[in-house]
């Protein structure tokens, strides 16, 4: 049995459970969320000295970054097609898997932090003038994946690839951390088709305060 340390309701480590639940998995991973069971964090830092999660343990194979597990998962079944096996195929993956931690993550997280995490931890008022910036970062990369999704059914093609698990994970925050959507038409109607997968839906974290 893999084991898989996550917080349940971060998108980094919601995105690896979605695609286990999509793969089939999820008879084989024990999934240890670190917000219900913080006893384990000692656990964790024995295995990964960076201690954040998500982290995956297959035997004696430690693997932490969520599109590294993403890929590594994927992998290991046979006839699955959200991970191409093709050079270009998976070179068109992971450049939007490489895209989603550099830019679009970071814009979605400043507005998660500012919106949601801070009234849910008690960290203080929102600052508006990091608003402001997540805002400017969320339109100038939004106005990047609208271009891409026009005339695609999802963000590589025609068919659900690890692209549309990393880049949709922080969609999930999207109405209570207020991200700028308007004028982005392409994105609304490609995230909509999310409801559509089982796994992505039992992966759903908790409703959270608006
Ligand atoms: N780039 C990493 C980010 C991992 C990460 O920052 N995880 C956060 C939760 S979203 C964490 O474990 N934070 C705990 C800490 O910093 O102590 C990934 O994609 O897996």
């Amino acid at each position: 049995m893999m084991k898989l340390y996550t917080y349940a309701a971060s998108p980094n480590s919601f995105k690896v459970v979605a695609v286990l639940n999509h793969l089939g998995l999820a008879g084989q991973v024990q999934i240890l969320d670190l917000i219900s069971r913080p006893e384990l964090k000692p656990e964790l830092k024995v295995l990964y000295p960076g201690e954040r999660t998500p982290t995956l343990v297959d035997g004696d194979f430690v693997l932490w970054e969520s599109n590294a597990i993403m890929q590594y998962l994927a992998a290991g079944v046979p006839g699955q097609t959200i991970w191409p096996s093709d050079r270009r195929g998976q070179a068109d993956v992971s450049r939007w898997q490489c895209w989603q931690l550099a830019h679009w993550g970071r814009a979605c997280g400043t507005l998660i932090y500012e919106r949601l995490l801070k009234a849910m931890f008690k960290l203080g008022t929102p600052d508006e003038t990091a608003i402001a910036e997540g805002e400017k970062d969320f339109r100038e990369y939004a106005e990047v994946l609208d271009h891409c999704l026009k005339g695609r059914k999802w963000i590589v093609g025609d068919k659900l690839t690890l692209a549309d698990f990393s880049v949709g994970a922080a969609m999930v925050y999207a109405q209570p951390a207020r991200y700028p959507l308007e004028g982005f038409g392409e994105i609304s109607r490609w995230f909509a088709q999310f409801g559509e997968l089982e796994g992505w839906r039992k992966a759903l974290p908790p409703p959270r305060p608006a």
